[in-house]
């Protein structure tokens, strides 16, 4: 085991090898896996991804994507940018939402992406888990190098429209992740006893992202839930729920990578709820039979003319992103306030075309 500081400065006993982790489940044990994540709020899933698929993407990247000087928007900063590279040579800045990669330059890498991501066998857990018959992928990233995101509840960035905690994300090992390398980690059952914190007020993600993740620490602390980075190899793929805490480590080790996937899923008849203000609506299209959404899709020339004008006048564009942010969470607060609602579960209803359900998990701060 790997002794690391959690990010409240507890110590987070990291396992290095299989044998010092729990077996967790196969895709041959849906009802013991499902049952497992709806009380731990995520769940292990052993040899998903068949291992050719993962030396694929990553053959891919090396061959299309690695020297490539076109701007891809990241996870860390939701910014265009080219890639920067770790002093270990790996890839810093995650590449968020690889189904929107363009086709002529990066399409092998994008298309070995979504065979993963849109797998028959990960539809199937997916679905499983999620209690459906059809899931659909709304987002996704692609990590090289250790990230040590900040802990966070994916609710606060999008969720379901039908109900919180409607929404699953997995992280995808595409090799075999060293203890040192970042890990991946959940806080179990935080989904269940820690309270939705609101993407709304002083939390809110335009003016006050840094509140949010400290508000977040606090909350692990007063509530005491503890924190597991368990041990992924090449194929495996963790699942968790929308509410359920997780982040990563920083690295602990050098000249290590953390080359994986992640990707997030709702039922294939829900709606995206962004920063639980808006229906976020998306262009679907279809891969492996799955839907999935296009939100910046390179493809389209209008979205290559805003990623140009977006990487080289990055401040204007930042600026202008955060002012129709404000506007947004603003003019959900007033109609809150005017509708004297009671937190933030009901304002997307109207916009939900199938009707509201009730939160998952209601808001209790
Ligand atoms: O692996 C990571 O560093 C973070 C991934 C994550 O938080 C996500 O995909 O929502």
């Amino acid at each position: 085991m790997l002794e690391a500081p959690s990010p409240t400065g507890t110590v987070l006993r990291v396992p290095e090898t299989p044998t010092e982790d729990a077996a967790y489940f196969t895709t041959e044990e849906p009802d013991e896996a499902r049952a497992y994540y709806d009380e731990y709020g995520y769940v292990v899933l052993r040899k998903v991804v068949l291992p050719s698929l993962c030396s694929r993407a990553l053959e891919a990247f090396d061959r299309v994507g690695r020297f490539s000087r076109i701007p891809m928007l990241r996870q860390k900063n939701m910014r265009y940018e080219r890639h920067t590279f770790s002093a270990d040579g790996y890839l810093d800045n995650p590449i968020f939402n690889v189904q929107d990669l363009g086709s002529r330059a990066l399409g092998p890498f994008r298309n070995a992406a979504l065979d993963i991501l849109t797998a028959p066998r990960v539809a199937e857990a997916v679905a499983v888990l999620l209690g459906c018959s059809r899931a659909k992928l709304i987002q996704s990233m692609f990590f090289e190098a250790p990230a040590g995101t900040w802990a966070h509840q994916d609710s606060y960035y999008q969720d379901s429209a039908a109900g919180l905690g409607g929404g699953i994300a997995g992280w995808y090992a595409l090799e075999d992740i060293d203890a040192g390398a970042g890990r991946f980690y959940v806080c179990p059952g935080s989904h269940r006893t820690v309270p939705v914190i609101r993407n709304t007020g002083t939390h809110n993600f335009a003016t006050g992202h840094d509140n949010y993740r400290d508000a977040m620490l606090e909350t692990i602390r007063r509530h005491q839930v503890g924190f597991t980075a368990p041990y992924l190899a090449a194929g495996d793929v963790l699942f968790w729920n929308s509410l359920t805490i997780h982040g990563s480590l920083p690295a602990s080790r050098k000249g290590v990578s953390r080359r994986s996937f992640t990707a997030h899923y709702l039922r294939d008849d829900d709606a995206m709820l962004q920063f639980h203000s808006r229906i976020r609506s998306q262009r679907m299209t279809s891969y492996n039979g799955l839907q999935v959404g296009m939100l910046h899709d390179q493809d389209l020339m209008r979205n290559r003319l805003v990623r140009g004008a977006a990487f080289h006048f990055p401040a204007q564009y930042m600026a202008l992103r955060r002012a129709a942010l404000r506007a947004v969470l603003a003019q959900r607060a007033a109609r809150r306030a005017l509708q004297g609602i009671a937190g933030a579960g009901q304002d997307w209803a109207d916009a939900s075309k199938s009707g509201p359900k009730p939160p998952l998990n209601p808001s209790l701060e």
